[in-house]
């Protein structure tokens, strides 16, 4: 079994694990085709949460995507059973249930995220791990995660965004974790990261899954409605935590009673 051969030991002392070549060639295309259908959907406020964001050349393109799983079949099937769950589960040390799932597309010119720790925006549990899949080569040029290793055991302190003060950011050892497409990066909330903004001709489009640890509940719905009411009310937002470095907007489309 893949989770047998799990390399727990660099998990531990790191907080992170990079896993090449999980899709290989003809599964990562199908789920390039499922990313390119998601990110063509509609949004509205209180289903599919579609965010698109401003480039600096006024361009308006879509960065995010998030509330996947009731929308598209063959995702929900990937992000909730079979190989993901199995590792996050090993990761975690017991029985894992998906907390929240989410695209970043990061376009040609779309823009960065700022140092920050996962744990200030994920309400309702005591930890989480996060998976990303790698849809694109993700480079130094098209703003690929950098991390902080061994860094994963302890909440850093947070500005006014929720993010870790630039003073401390500056102090700390960043790592660039470029991941070829198909692969996956794991993470711990803890763990501190970034990226840059694409300055590529290319996409650079992740999945990011978050799983919590079973024996702390499923909050996966509570998530999505406690992001809804805090966010919905004319914030720019894509996250609980203002990490985001572009001009970002809810893509919704008007509801009948809305309109
Ligand atoms: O996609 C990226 O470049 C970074 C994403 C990230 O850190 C986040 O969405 O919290």
């Amino acid at each position: 079994m893949l989770t047998d051969t799990l390399d727990l030991a660099t998990w531990q002392a790191t907080g992170a694990l990079l896993m090449e070549g999980f899709l290989d060639p003809e599964r990562l295309r199908e789920v390039q085709h499922w990313v390119d259908e998601i990110e063509a959907l509609p949004g509205s406020e209180d289903n599919l949460l579609q965010y698109d964001e401003t480039t600096r050349d006024g361009l308006s393109v879509r960065c995010r995507t998030e509330n996947i799983v009731p929308f598209h079949d063959g995702m929900r099937t990937l992000l909730t059973q079979g190989a993901l769950l199995d590792i996050a589960s090993t990761l975690l040390g017991g029985p894992a249930v998906l907390y929240k799932e989410k695209i970043n597309y990061k376009q040609p010119g779309g823009a960065g995220f700022a140092p920050h720790q996962d744990a200030p925006a994920y309400p309702f549990v005591r930890s989480t791990i996060t998976c990303m899949i790698a849809i694109d080569d993700s480079t130094a040029d098209n703003g690929c995660l950098d991390i902080v290793e061994g860094m994963h055991h302890n909440p850093l302190p947070t500005d006014d965004a929720g993010c870790i003060p630039t003073h401390l950011a500056e102090t700390l050892t960043w790592k660039p974790v470029p991941a070829r497409a198909g692969s996956l990066l794991w993470f711990d909330w803890y763990v501190p990261h970034r990226s840059g903004a694409n300055t590529s001709p290319h996409r650079r489009r992740a999945i990011y899954l978050t799983y919590n640890a079973a024996s702390d509940g499923d909050h996966r719905h509570r998530y999505y409605q406690e992001k809804q009411h805090r966010l919905t009310a004319g914030t720019g937002r894509i996250s609980l935590i203002g990490h985001f470095t572009g001009d970002s907007h809810i893509s919704a489309q008007k509801t009948h009673e809305s309109a």
